[in-house]
């Protein structure tokens, strides 16, 4: 008899019922059972903190929606929206340390703001105005290691890193401050590639600090999770020794939660491990993308329904969040996207020799004899044109 998927529906499915969950998605703070372990870490939250996770997902949806707009207008090749994806970001990334090394995909545009990277540096990748990097061509400015389009390769970066780590004796020191980690996003389709599998035996061989943050938004492009997976994901790692947790990805509490305590484990010696976040992606895949070709829109309606942002200030208010705070952030946020906008139109493109500028990190005789070749090709246009 075939095995029956657990992702029961076919297309999405569900959560099981060790689902991590502190705010439901009617915006009431009621923690599921699985959650005990994690609630230390949300205890520690305050008032502030809750207003701070709320700014940033308005502020990077805000400034999605623009560069969307952006791509559209023609001033960028390709846009990635995150709409959707903001709980399982923000919650995340606040539950970093400045020393701790982030590997994001190409979706992880609060991940960046949080870290610290001023957000023009991905709209200049995605118009095609960089080699990568960022402020502007640092390939771990803030500990953000480069935007990765190569599905999954950044995986076994990241366990790389982590061994590194490990070896250069920079993490369990005892000193929860200093101590070390890796988290690497990627999505549910990655997890089909060889290089997550490999990565995962490594970080178990060698008990990497680190944690595998995999993004289920459901879709690989158009193929659902149900075919990438007969198992949940979160259980993936399980027979490589890699003990992973389900969150509710558009629970940003549950996000900062459960990231909080995988990190400090991973930080304190006990090895690598998983978090599968719940969420679904709002917007195509990307700008060339049209999801109405795959998906239905009963199934987008009812993930719009489980909205990270909406149930947060739902929280919020029931609490006694004033609605000037409200009406403040959406001001910010439409501020930062007409400031965004400014600067995309400012940007300026490399010359074509940069090319060669990062091949290597020496000079190198083969790079100056391939620049030396460009300019004077470059320069024959010229000389035609005179003639
Ligand atoms: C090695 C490789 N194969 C195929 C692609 C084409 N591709 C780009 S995105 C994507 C789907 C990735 O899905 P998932 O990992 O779930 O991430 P999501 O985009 O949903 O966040 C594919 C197949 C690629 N970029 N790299
Ligand atoms: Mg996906």
């Amino acid at each position: 008899m075939p095995f029956q998927s657990r992702y029961v529906d076919g297309v999405s499915s569900s959560a099981d019922d060790t689902m991590v969950q502190l705010l439901t998605p009617e915006g009431k703070f009621k923690p599921s059972a699985s959650a005990e372990e994690f609630l230390p870490y949300f205890e520690k939250l305050t008032d502030a903190d809750y207003r701070k996770f709320y700014r940033e997902m308005v502020t990077v949806r805000r400034y999605d929606t623009e560069a969307t707009n952006l791509q559209r207008q023609g001033q960028l090749a390709l846009w990635v929206p995150s709409h959707g994806q903001e709980g399982a970001q923000v919650g995340s990334a606040f539950a970093t340390k400045d020393q701790d090394h982030i590997f994001p995909a190409y979706r992880e545009h609060a991940i960046a703001h949080i870290r610290g990277v001023d957000l023009i540096n991905i709209i200049r990748q995605f118009k095609g105005f960089t080699h990568g990097g960022w402020n502007p061509f640092d390939p771990k400015h803030k500990n953000f290691h480069i935007y990765t389009l190569v599905i999954g390769s950044h995986a076994l970066h990241s366990t790389g890193y982590a061994m590194g780590i490990k070896f250069d004796g920079a993490t369990n020191t005892g000193k929860p401050d200093k101590d070390e980690a890796v988290i690497v996003y990627f999505g549910d389709g990655a997890t089909s590639q060889g290089d997550v599998s490999e990565a995962f035996v490594f970080a178990a061989s060698y008990q990497t600090p680190q944690v595998f943050f995999i993004q289920n938004n459901h879709w690989a492009i158009s193929v659902p999770v149900s075919v990438q997976a007969r198992v949940p994901l979160y259980t993936r790692g399980e027979g490589f020794g890699v003990p992973g947790t389900q969150i509710d990805g558009n629970d940003v509490f549950a996000s900062f939660a459960v990231t909080a305590k995988h990190m400090d484990d991973a930080r304190s010696g006990k090895g690598p491990s998983l978090i599968e976040a719940h969420t679904y992606r709002i917007g195509a895949h990307t700008s060339s993308d049209d999801p109405t070709k795959y998906r239905s829109d009963a199934e987008l309606q009812d993930w719009i329904k489980k909205d990270p942002i909406a149930r947060l200030e739902t929280f919020l208010k029931a609490s006694g969040t004033e609605e000037k705070f409200f009406a403040e952030v959406h001001q910010e946020a439409a501020d930062f996207a007409a400031d965004i906008r400014r600067r995309t139109v400012e940007l300026t493109g490399l010359d074509s020799s940069s090319m060669f500028d990062s091949v290597y990190s020496e000079p190198h005789v083969l790079m100056d004899e391939q620049r030396q070749w460009l300019a004077a090709y470059d320069a024959s246009f010229e000389e035609e044109a005179q003639a």
